[in-house]
């Protein structure tokens, strides 16, 4: 282990966090560059592919959601997909390099039966042997040893905010909901990608509480997507005051550093960033992206802006790096 190799910590302050934040940009961008370099590959990006298997209607009142049922945004709404469309979408996300197949349904929870169903797409999306990863809302630990059982690979759910902006955000399903669906998943062992969304008008104390609670789990989530919102006309968040991108990529920043081991995902909110913009966050650590032209309802970069881009950074896309992370946590 060189001294670049962050020990992995659960017992982040407030104080800790902000002075990382408050850090010079170019000293921040070298910690968090010299944490990422010393567990991964720093020119090497994970792909994912997303699929809303189920859309719209969803009972909670997420504010910043296009598919809650509360926020008429005109999202047609959607049973959940038959088997055949989500093989024919995994074999395309697949050739087109994805490594890993997500998918995600507008519930609040999964019923038993649809969850038998859901199941059933874990299987074949294995069979095309790709990484499987679902975000389905809060699970039971039953429907968590369903999953584990089933062979998944990921989970997400995400925390959002900080716990103090949260109930602003989201009035039909608390903090602890969230963070017991989290334990049910890793007591079953499931990898568990989670993270949140920034720009909802959050204060900077936010979005260093969000990353406190992201790292003082009991395990570093394996996959930390922050999202930059995406916001949708008929959102209650719609015209909330942009984040300005240099605060964005300290966030991605200090999520590295914090998280040294976790791979960290530009997730929601490329189509608006420049590509210096998105250079910048892999420079900060960012290692991984969601991957095609829609997100689950909202547009994503189009495959060969991305390949571009990638092209022009020299970044090779696999999934190698999760592995030496997984690796490290283990050690
Ligand atoms: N319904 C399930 C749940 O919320 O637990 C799973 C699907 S939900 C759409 C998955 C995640 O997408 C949310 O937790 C949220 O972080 C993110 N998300 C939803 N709308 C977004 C938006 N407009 N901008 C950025 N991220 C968004
Ligand atoms: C995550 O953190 N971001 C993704 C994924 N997990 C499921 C979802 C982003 C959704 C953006 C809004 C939409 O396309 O509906
Ligand atoms: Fe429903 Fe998930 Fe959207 Fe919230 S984020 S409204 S739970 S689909």
């Amino acid at each position: 282990m060189t001294d670049a190799v962050q020990p992995v910590r659960h017992d982040w302050t407030p104080d800790q966090i902000k002075a990382l934040f408050e850090l010079p940009f170019n000293d921040l961008l070298f910690q968090a560059q010299t944490a990422h370099r010393a567990l991964f590959d720093p020119n090497a990006v994970q792909i994912s592919t997303l699929l809303s298997i189920k859309t719209g209607a969803c009972p909670e009142d997420c504010s910043y959601c296009p598919q809650s049922v509360k926020n008429d945004t005109g999202l047609e709404r959607e049973r959940l997909l038959p088997l055949e469309e989500v093989r024919a979408a995994a074999l395309n996300a697949k050739q087109n390099g994805a490594s890993r197949f997500c998918m995600g349904a507008a519930w609040r929870n999964p019923t038993d039966k649809n969850l038998d169903r859901v199941i059933e797409m874990i299987s074949l999306i294995k069979d095309l042997g790709m990484e499987t990863c679902v975000t389905l809302g809060m699970l039971t630990r039953e429907q968590t040893r369903k999953l584990k059982a089933a062979g998944l690979d990921y989970y997400n759910h995400n925390l959002d905010t900080s716990p103090e902006y949260y109930e602003q955000i989201i009035s039909t399903r608390t903090y602890q909901d969230r963070l017991d669906t989290l334990e049910n998943l890793r007591a079953e062992d499931i990898k568990v990608c989670c993270g949140g969304i920034v720009g909802m008008g959050e204060t900077d104390e936010d979005r260093a509480a969000l990353l406190q609670q992201l790292a003082n789990l009991p395990e570093h989530p394996q996959s930390v997507p922050i999202n930059l919102l995406v916001q949708v006309e008929n959102t209650p968040l719609y015209g909330t005051e942009e984040l300005d991108p240099i605060e964005f990529v300290r966030t991605i920043a200090v999520a590295r550093i914090m998280m040294p081991a976790s791979v960290v995902r530009l997730s929601a909110g490329r189509t608006a960033m420049s590509d210096e913009l998105q250079a910048l966050c892999f420079l900060a650590g960012a290692n991984s992206v969601f991957y095609g032209d829609t997100l689950l309802t909202t547009p994503n970069p189009e495959e060969n802006r991305d390949m571009a881009l990638f092209d022009k950074l020299g970044i090779v896309t696999n999934g190698e790096q999760e592995r030496a992370a997984s690796d490290h946590e283990a050690a």
